[in-house]
Order: C-alpha cells, then sequence, then structure tokens
C-alpha cells in the first residue's frame, strides 16, 4: 500500500524537492492487518527507503496520551525562557535552543531531550554518584526523563511522558519483532530485545519550530533567550535555504528505530530515489494520527546495510509551528553491534567492523549532524 506525497510548495520544488508530480511514493504500512502480510511491508519498506507511515497503529491522535503530551509540551515551550533554562543547556539532554550537538550545528527550533529509560538512567547515576556524589543531582536533572520533568514540570507532566514513552517503546518493539519476522531471522525477536533490555539507552525528542512563514516571527529570542546564538545566527545568514528554513539540518538518526508523531504542519522532508533512481528531497505530508517510522544507522549495520538508515531534514516554511516528539529505540551502551550471521552472504560479505554502542555514541557526538557517521565504520 502506497501514499503518493502531496505537491511541494512551489518555492520547495524550485529547490529541487519533490511532491507528487515525481511519482515518488511513501509506502503506508497498516498495523493492524494480517501478521504476515504486515511483517512482509514493514521488511519491504525498511529496505526500500528506511522510511513508512505508521497507521492502525493503536496510539492515535485523540488517545488520551498522545493529546495531553501534545497539550502538556506545548505549555512548556510558552513558558518564560528562564524557567525553560532551568532544564538546559543541552549537554547533550535537557533544553536546547538552536544548537544542535556541540560542534556548531544550528536549525531554527526549540527542544526537550530526555532519556526515555529511567531505571537505566538511575543505575548509571548511582555509579557516578559513587564516585563523584556531588554529580548526582546535576546529572539526574539533565539525562532522567522523570527526574526532568519533576523538577521543572509538574508532576502530572512526568506521568504523562512516561505513559507516552511507553506506548511508543510497545509500538517499537512491535515493528522490530514484524522487521525480524519479514527478514526470516533465526531469531525475530533479536533487534527489540536489544531496546527493551533494562539498560537501552532509549531517548525522546520534543521539538517545537517557530512559524517561517513572516520574518518577524522569525525571531525568536524572546522564547530562546540566548544571546551567544544570535550572532551564529548572524553569520551563517539565518540559516536560510531555497523554500524555507532550516529547522533540523540533514542527518540519519544514529539509533536502531525513530517513532515520529507530529502536529498538522509539515517541513520533514526525506532523501529518496524516484522511480527512475534519482535521489530527491521529498516533502512528507503531514498526519497528525500516523506515526513515521524510520530506520536508524544501528539498523543498518545489524542488517548489513539491507535496511537504510535513511536522511532526512525538517525545513519550515509554515505560519504556524511545528511540534514534534520522537522516540529513538536504542541498545544499551554495551552492546555489541556486529552484522546478524543470516544478513552476511557470499555475495553480500561483511559490509562493517563491529562497535559497540557506546563507542559509536562517543564517535557521533564528535561529527557534525550531517555526517555520514556509518561510512566511519566501512570494511574496505
Ligand atoms: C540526531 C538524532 C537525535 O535527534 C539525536 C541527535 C543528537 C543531539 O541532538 O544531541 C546529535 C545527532 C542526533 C547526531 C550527531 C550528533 C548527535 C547532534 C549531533 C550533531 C538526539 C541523536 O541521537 O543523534
Amino acid at each position: 500500500q502506497e501514499t503518493v506525497v502531496a505537491a511541494a510548495p512551489p518555492a520547495a520544488a524550485a529547490s529541487g524537492v519533490v511532491g507528487g508530480g515525481g511519482g515518488v511514493t511513501i509506502a503506508t504500512v497498516d498495523m493492524s492487518a494480517e501478521r504476515g502480510a504486515v511483517a512482509r511491508q514493514v521488511a519491504t519498506a525498511c529496505a526500500a527507503h528506511g522510511f513508512f507511515r505508521c497507521v492502525g497503529h493503536g496510539v492515535p491522535a485523540e488517545e488520551p496520551v498522545a493529546a495531553r503530551l501534545d497539550a502538556a509540551t506545548a505549555a512548556f515551550f510558552a513558558m518564560a525562557p528562564a524557567e525553560k533554562q532551568r532544564a538546559g543547556p543541552a549537554s547533550p539532554l535537557g533544553y536546547g535552543c538552536r544548537s544542535i550537538g556541540f560542534n556548531g550545528d544550528v536549525g531554527e527550533l526549540e527542544y526537550l531531550l530526555l532519556h526515555a529509560n529511567p531505571a537505566a538512567v538511575a543505575h548509571r547515576a548511582r555509579t557516578i554518584d559513587a564516585m563523584d556524589p556531588s554529580r548526582f543531582s546535576e546529572i539526574c536533572l539533565h539525562i532522567s526523563a522523570s527526574e526532568y520533568c519533576s523538577g521543572v514540570m509538574q508532576r502530572s507532566i512526568s506521568a504523562i511522558v512516561n505513559e507516552y514513552i511507553e506506548a511508543m517503546k510497545k509500538l517499537a518493539c512491535e515493528i522490530l519483532d514484524l522487521l525480524g519476522e519479514g527478514l526470516g531471522l533465526k531469531d525475530p525477536r533479536y533487534f527489540s530485545k536489544l531496546t527493551t533490555n533494562a539498560d537501552s539507552d532509549c531517548l525522546l525528542r520534543i521539538n517545537h519550530y517557530p512559524p517561517s512563514c513572516n520574518i518577524h516571527k522569525l525571531d525568536h529570542d524572546d522564547q530562546c533567550n540566548i544571546k551567544s546564538l544570535v550572532s551564529t545566527k548572524a553569520s551563517n545568514g539565518g540559516n536560510l535555504m531555497a523554500g524555507g528554513r532550516i529547522g533540523f539540518g540533514e542527518h540519519s538518526d544514529p539509533q536502531i528505530l525513530s517513532l515520529l508523531r507530529a502536529n498538522d504542519v509539515e517541513g520533514l522532508q526525506v532523501f529518496v530515489p524516484d522511480h527512475e533512481g534519482k535521489e530527491m528531497w521529498v516533502q512528507v505530508p503531514s498526519d497528525p494520527s500516523a506515526i513515521f517510522v524510520n530506520v536508524g544507522d544501528v539498523l543498518q549495520a545489524l542488517t548489513n546495510g539491507r535496511l537504510i538508515s535513511i536522511r532526512h531534514r525538517v525545513i519550515a516554511t509554515a505560519c504556524r509551528p511545528r511540534l514534534s516528539t520522537i522516540y529513538f529505540a536504542s541498545p544499551p551502551l554495551h552492546a555489541r553491534i556486529s552484522a546478524l550471521p543470516e544478513t552476511i552472504t557470499a555475495s553480500s560479505p561483511r559490509r562493517y567492523r563491529s562497535f559497540t554502542w557506546a563507542e559509536y555514541k562517543t564517535t557521533m557526538y564528535s561529527l557534525r549532524l550531517s555526517h555520514s557517521r556509518l561510512e566511519l565504520f566501512k570494511i574496505d
């Protein structure tokens, strides 16, 4: 089942972004269909583009958890800058404004980056506590979703975030199990076990992109109040590109699988080949009731490149703010990432050397957002 993408706005089309006319399609998988068929569709979509629109997933937008999370996060981003700053700066977890990562990447957004597995955080914090007790509270505030929420948001919001994380975790596992079945793995639950591990390093990212159609509204310094970034913004021309503003620059997600939900404001673009094999950016139509799923670098490595970690970006063009929430299903830091034997054949020999997730994380934080970091692990 496939959805023809909507026509891109004229400005975007002029900058090489295609819509329906280009014949590029985005797969839609209805999770409520017959299991065998769903497993095949999920595997096909992840092998073709590493991206699909997931419907019938049981977490509809109207469901209390999704709607309540949206209301809570909108209220958070509307708070006074000083209040929001109490959770930041994102280093890497916490509240961030414009600055992404540690190497100079900038986007027109503010965000919250939270750890989605409080058990692993508590364990790590205890370990750190044993080494240096004075750092305990500082680290807890910055890395744990529940600690963060109880400190800065109200307790009721912390419950919503955790409830949402549980719903996403369940869906991620279901999709990973379907992938395992669809690929015919000896242990179809191999992928999901990595992310349900007690120490898994899952994250939740909540992004707020300000409206971009009106130049007067673009200057949201009053929202962010990070003066040091103003000069960065000026020196790079305000992050403008043909067709819109860079909300979040081109990149692939490093983890196993990402699950994105957004409001009805579009902006997400994915890099896919069209029917003639030409690669181009495709505008993904907004759909608040769907969950968009993409393969991450770790899943590409585990499947020896059979599944593709898709490059994507957010270009802000709309007059209303875009709110998106992404759950990143991740392995534990100590997990060894190595292609599964059933994905290695005589015609498709091992492509990447094995690495731990901790090693991969260190590498990715030393590089720019757009870096094709998995290439560094390629066997020549
Ligand atoms: C991209 C996917 C996730 O949003 C993220 C990002 C992370 C960050 O914002 O701290 C990174 C980026 C992401 C990949 C390269 C590094 C790390 C910013 C950056 C420049 C949370 C993640 O895990 O990797």
